[in-house]
């Protein structure tokens, strides 16, 4: 693997996102009416616009950027498609209504030139970097999982997260501490741990939706070496969401901040066929929504990373609106509170 610190490189530029993304039906003007696609600035591409500058309705407090990737799955031999995903979870998210006060900035898409992965994990790094900075949380739209250490890349150099304790919930059904010769979608989670070795912080690692399956022993082992802690796949019915959240709640009462990073194939293949790996059993989405919502009410998550959506394998946009109702229910308002 290489070095864990930022390279040395010129960054691809951020894409903004083509305006037709953000559009649908329009009931009204007046915010019994409000859809996402009605609450997004898109003016596009500038990663440090002053939140003053975004959405006309209200101070945008949530900004998305795109990492458009899958050469960290095509990497760790998966099967390609992720690149396609952001645009697709925007387009999931466009129609969904919106019952408060709602501001999105959307920076754009930071896309993977010629294979060069390292050089865009450190754009994204840098975008969101200035995001978190001027936005309460910032949501990365992956991407294959490699999108999780750009994340990192980016609160590790904010000024708010710099030195804050930060807790990394990961909601995956493979632990992605993967020794490798490169970086891959298999990795990240094993190159923060390194990074904030180095940098002298404390990893901090929870994952919910582990399949015994689908990981070796020496990844358990790697996790254990770690001091990460999880939660298997087959332990998280609906029954037991109480015991998932009590988890949970001591996980994030020993941190400032949870960088929340939700692998798509932490879902069951029927409802999420569109990802890289599709899993046999998979956590129900009746136990992962009110975990979202949960989480949402804690006040704590700065960072989400939406990764492993592949469009080319999902069925009817299945996977992208069930990544666009996580998103949601994650940051925008909610009539019913948790
Ligand atoms: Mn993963």
């Amino acid at each position: 693997m290489t070095d864990p610190a930022p390279h040395a490189v010129s960054h691809p530029a951020l894409r903004p996102t083509s305006p037709e993304v953000w559009s649908g039906r329009i009931d009204g003007d007046g915010p019994e009416h409000r859809r996402w696609h009605q609450c997004v600035d898109s003016a596009g591409g500038d990663a440090t616009a002053s939140p003053d500058s975004g959405s006309p309705r209200t101070h945008a407090d949530v900004a998305l950027v795109g990492f458009a990737s899958d050469e960290g799955v095509r990497r760790n031999k998966g099967r390609v498609g992720a690149a396609q995903a952001p645009d697709a979870v925007r387009t999931a998210l466009a129609p969904l209504a919106v019952h408060g006060e709602l501001g999105v900035h959307d920076a754009g898409t930071v896309e993977v030139a010629d294979g060069d992965l390292e050089s865009a994990q450190a754009a994204l790094g840098d975008a969101v970097s200035g995001l978190l900075d001027s936005h309460r949380v910032v949501v990365v739209l992956g991407g294959g999982h490699e999108t999780a250490w750009g994340s990192y890349l980016g609160r590790a150099s904010s000024s708010r997260l710099l030195d804050a304790r930060v807790g990394v919930l990961n909601l995956d059904a493979h632990f992605d501490l993967r020794e490798a010769e490169q970086p891959t979608s298999g990795t990240p989670f094993l190159q923060m741990a390194r990074a904030d070795e180095a940098r002298g912080a404390d990893f901090r690692y929870h994952v919910v939706g582990i399949s015994e399956a689908s990981n070796t022993a020496t990844l358990f082992d790697t996790a254990d070496r770690l001091g990460a802690t999880w939660r298997l796949d087959i332990d998280c019915a609906p029954a037991q969401l109480d015991e998932i959240l009590a988890e949970v709640d001591v996980f994030i009462a020993g941190v400032d901040a949870v960088h929340l990073s939700i692998d798509l194939d932490v879902l069951p293949a029927a409802v999420a066929p569109g990802v890289s790996a599709p899993a046999a059993y998979g956590v129900p989405l009746e136990t992962l929504l009110p975990l979202c919502r949960h989480l949402a009410a804690s006040g704590k998550v700065a960072l989400i990373d939406i990764a492993e959506l592949n469009p080319a394998h999902d069925i009817d946009s299945r996977t992208a609106r069930v990544a666009a109702r996580l998103v949601h229910t994650l940051v925008a308002p909610q009539r019913r509170p948790s």
